[in-house]
């Protein structure tokens, strides 16, 4: 989605297919020893991980449009607002999913689906705290589109293929009217981030 914002077409994409357990064998582990997805080659035959590295990698070659801040002062706020989102709901979306759902059990063996619940409540509680963000602010960081909508979007995507979380049947209408607008936007719909089902 953040390639898809800047009209990045010229890197190709590779699948890695982790039903099969590839990115735990090699050469995936070469490109990233934590065994993780994404994973950025470069030219030069360096490999960079992590979703956040590679997001400030391609925003310095691809400047605009700019979606991680300009100046120290709004990269800083918009890297709160990013980490916000990880730590408090991917975290906690990623491990109720990834603990409850059988189509994850491949990935997280042994699964503790009572640990995946608690998560669960966990996340909804913090999305009750971005709903009420978003009735002061239009946008996850602010006043404009950045990398922690990208972020939030994503994560609430895979809540709701995989755990049928939609934010208004828990009375959060912000975050529902937040989430229509950014699913409005061209690079959701791209072939290169496929919406869940
Ligand atoms: N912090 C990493 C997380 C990467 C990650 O966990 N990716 C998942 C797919 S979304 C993965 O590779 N899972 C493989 C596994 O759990 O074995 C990032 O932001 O890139």
């Amino acid at each position: 989605m953040f390639m898809a914002e800047k009209g990045i077409l010229d890197i190709a994409l590779v699948t890695v297919d982790l039903n099969q357990g590839e990115h735990r064998g090699q050469p995936h582990l070469a490109k990233n020893p934590m065994g993780r997805v994404p994973v950025l080659e470069l030219d030069d035959g360096r490999h960079l991980s992590e979703s956040r590295a590679i997001c400030h990698y391609l925003e310095g070659l691809y400047p605009t449009p700019n979606l991680m801040g300009l100046g120290f002062e709004e990269q800083a706020f918009i890297e709160m607002a990013d980490r916000h989102i990880e730590w408090n709901l991917l975290l906690h979306f990623a491990s109720a999913i990834r603990h409850t759902h059988p189509g994850l059990a491949v990935l997280e063996k042994p699964q503790f689906p009572d640990f995946g619940a608690s998560q669960q409540a966990k996340a909804i509680a913090a999305a009750g705290i971005f709903d009420k963000l978003l009735q002061r602010q239009p946008f996850m960081a602010g006043q404009r589109f950045t990398i922690a909508d990208i972020t939030a979007f994503c994560c609430l995507d895979f809540a709701r293929g995989l755990l049928k979380f939609v934010p208004a049947e828990h009375g959060l209408h912000a975050l529902q009217d937040w989430r229509t607008r950014v699913a409005a936007r061209a690079s959701a719909a791209s072939p290169r981030a496929p919406l869940l089902p």
